[in-house]
């Protein structure tokens, strides 16, 4: 039967499954939650895909870092991000795993088919050029050393013939389909960002490698596996059900293709807005554009930590699970929207979380709610009154301003403006409580009339409330659920239509249920040490990378972890002496010590490393007092790429043991006398 709905369909981009997911990952899905949510309180039937990349050279090295198969490794951990999302209610509809079979021959097919209908689009030839390895970025066309212009590290060398794809002929496609789709992508300064690249000339772009084995083998050419973007890319597809662009397509793939947005960090946008567009143009020559090209491609910032990039391959990484499980899922998912300015760049903070928290939830919505619920219990009966005269102007006045308000929040909502839109809902919960503070309905009446007003007062009270809740609801789906029932409303809060809330809805006569607290408040320096406490045990043992150090426990956590204080799931591989020799490790003095304000685990150090001093960070405050470093020998790795702390670079990392079952770091030091900048092999 055919859904008289109209269709939405959106996508995050596919985690790599290398390792477990971090709150940068859980931002996207989060935020492609609430537009899932709200566009479902829209009346849309929507269609929301997340899933894992599996393949790929930086699956494969970090498997065999662990000791195990990739196979193994990225059942592990698509399994961690499917709890994770299942713990942040994330109601996504399809997940795909691009180690699937259905994925493999969609990804075959959609080749095959280009190859048909664009004989001239994929071509052979050999390529020699530098490829980051931990962003899947061809680099550089030519020999020479390059560094990857997203993670700024020393690209790899390869040399070997591919599948290319013709991109150079894609130029003016593309140009006209960012002036036909003028939103295609967004915010429009990354357009102009796309549009400067693409004018700049686009080079054929190797899409096969001979060198990887853990990928999809390419049809007819086994030899040859897959570029981890074409593949990656196509899950949007193979994910609900494209085969092969014809008959064997899913039903569901004709409903829900092409998506409406591709929600996806900045720094994948290139894959995104020029080689995506392409690969489909070369597919669906024959097709209307509007039938294959997706709606739009929304690019939003990064959640730093300490200044920079959040990343998994920098280890500076705050995990979602301790902060749910000390706060609950809706604080994560009103802090993220609410604190990042959607677009642009944000920085994450514990501390600014669990004030936001007690803040906007604990004192702000889930205060209010109890407040109001509690008095209708006690001076109305439980039941929301039914109102026998016309309430005076001031009151009728409240009542316009708040009805007001669901239209400008779902305007913002449809602009993505999350900040926005929960702005000014809390500025609503902040109105009904100076209402109430005005008010006073907590007074005891003298008589019939006063009495008749107070009942007058809450019912506005309740009216806002029942207004408030559901847009509240995509971003903080649990407690609304709770203050919702606990308005006595029947059913799914994310049934209701958001579209079409009237203030009066709440009928009189309703019989609301026992009030009870949605967000208890949190005390910050109990709640910081449980979050910390968990981060370390996942850090720990939960992880199927080697630990993540924090932020103001490097640069001695990762040797902590290597000399084997953590119990790591698996035994570290065995590395030749060429890994070794890799890292350059020298003895050094160290010249001045002191702590660092706000970082109660770390300490600046100046270290004498025979030709220069360096600025050194470490984690090592909690065991050392500054004034007892001065003029001790230590052992540094000097070849170490600098790194940010608190503002602070750190430029090397002292190597420690890591004693007990707190793993307390004790510096490594000579007993025989030698001179600042001994090498150390
Ligand atoms: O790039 N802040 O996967 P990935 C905000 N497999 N968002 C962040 C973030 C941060 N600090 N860190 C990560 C890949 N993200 C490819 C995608 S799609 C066909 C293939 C989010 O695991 C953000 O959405 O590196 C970013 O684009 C994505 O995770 C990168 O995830």
């Amino acid at each position: 039967m055919n859904n008289p709905k109209p269709k939405y369909y959106l996508t995050t981009p596919i985690y790599y499954a290398n390792s477990r997911p971090h709150v940068g990952s859980a931002y996207t899905t989060i935020v492609c939650d609430v537009i899932a949510r709200y566009k479902r309180m829209c009346g849309f039937d929507v269609a929301y895909l997340t899933g894992t990349d599996e393949h790929g050279v930086n699956i494969e090295r970090a498997a065999e870092k662990l000791g195990i198969s990739p196979a193994d490794l990225v059942d592990r951990n698509q399994q961690i991000f499917r709890d994770l999302w299942k713990l942040l209610g994330i109601s996504y509809t399809d997940f795909v795993r691009t180690t699937e079979p259905r994925h493999a021959v969609a990804v075959q097919n959609l080749v095959r088919r280009t190859q048909r209908v664009s004989p001239d689009a994929i071509f052979k030839r050999k390529y020699e050029g530098r490829y980051c390895i931990y962003d899947n970025l061809y680099v550089s066309d030519t020999p020479e050393p390059a560094d990857c212009q997203i993670c700024g590290r020393p690209a790899e060398l390869i040399s070997e013939e591919n599948y290319f794809f013709r991109l150079s002929a894609y130029q003016e496609k593309l140009l006209q389909l960012y002036k036909d789709q003028p939103d295609f992508v967004q915010p429009d300064f990354r357009l102009n960002e796309v549009k400067s690249f693409v004018e700049s000339g686009l080079k054929d772009l190797s899409i096969s490698r001979k060198t990887i084995k853990w990928g999809i083998p390419w049809p007819g050419d086994p030899e040859h596996v897959f570029y981890v973007w074409y593949d990656a890319l196509t899950s949007y597809m193979s994910g609900i059900g494209f085969v092969d662009g014809e008959k064997k397509d899913s039903d569901r793939f004709k409903r829900f293709w092409p998506a409406d947005v591709h929600m996806i960090g900045k720094e994948i946008i290139r894959f995104h807005a020029v080689y995506w567009p392409a690969f489909l143009m070369a597919a669906f020559p024959d097709k209307k554009s509007s039938d294959y090209m997706p709606g739009r491609i929304q690019a939003h910032g990064w959640l730093l930590f300490e200044q920079e990039k959040m990343s998994k391959s920098k280890g500076n990484v705050a995990y979602a699970e301790p902060i749910v499980k000390a706060l609950g899922n809706d604080a994560l998912r009103y802090y993220l929207l609410r604190e990042v300015v959607f677009g642009q760049d944000g920085n994450f903070s514990k501390d600014a979380l669990i004030t936001r928290y007690n803040a906007d939830l604990a004192n702000g919505l889930g205060n209010l709610a109890s407040r109001v619920l509690a008095m209708v219990q006690q001076n109305l009966d439980g039941v929301v009154p039914v109102l026998d005269s016309v309430p005076d102007p001031g009151l009728m006045g409240f009542g316009d301003e708040v009805s007001t308000s669901p239209v400008l929040v779902r305007a913002k909502y449809e602009k993505f403006d999350f900040a926005g839109a929960l702005s000014d809902i809390w500025n609503l919960v902040a109105r009904v409580d100076l209402f109430l503070a005005e008010r006073r309905p907590w007074v005891q009446p003298n008589n019939e009339n006063e009495k008749k007003s107070r009942g007058v007062i809450l019912y506005n009270a309740l009216q806002a409330l029942y207004l408030i809740t559901p847009m509240a609801h995509p971003v903080i789906p649990d407690a609304t659920q709770k203050i919702w029932e606990q308005l006595g409303q029947p059913g799914k809060l994310a049934d209701v239509r958001i579209d079409q809330l009237q203030w009066g809805g709440l009928k009189p006569g309703t019989r609301i249920g026992k009030p009870e607290g949605v967000f208890p408040r949190a005390d910050k320096k109990e709640t910081l040490e449980r979050i910390e406490a968990m981060e370390n045990e996942i850090r720990n043992t939960g992880s199927t990378q080697p630990a993540a150090p924090s932020a103001d426990s490097a640069p001695t956590a990762p040797i902590i972890a290597a000399i084997g204080a953590v119990a790591a799931p698996v035994t570290p591989a065995k590395i030749g002496i060429e890994d070794f020799a890799k890292v350059e490790l020298r003895a050094g003095i160290v010249k001045s010590a002191e702590r660092i304000q706000g970082a109660d685990k770390l300490l600046k150090l100046l270290v004498d490393i025979g030709d220069e001093v360096r600025q050194v960070l470490a984690g090592i405050a909690l065991s050392y007092a500054p004034e007892d470093l001065v003029g001790r020998k230590v052992v540094i790795v000097t070849n170490l790429a600098p790194r940010k702390m608190r503002g602070l670079e750190s430029n090397g990392m002292l190597l420690a043991a890591s004693v007990g079952p707190d793993g307390k770091p004790v510096l490594c030091t000579f007993a025989e006398d030698v001179p600042a900048g001994a090498k150390v092999k």
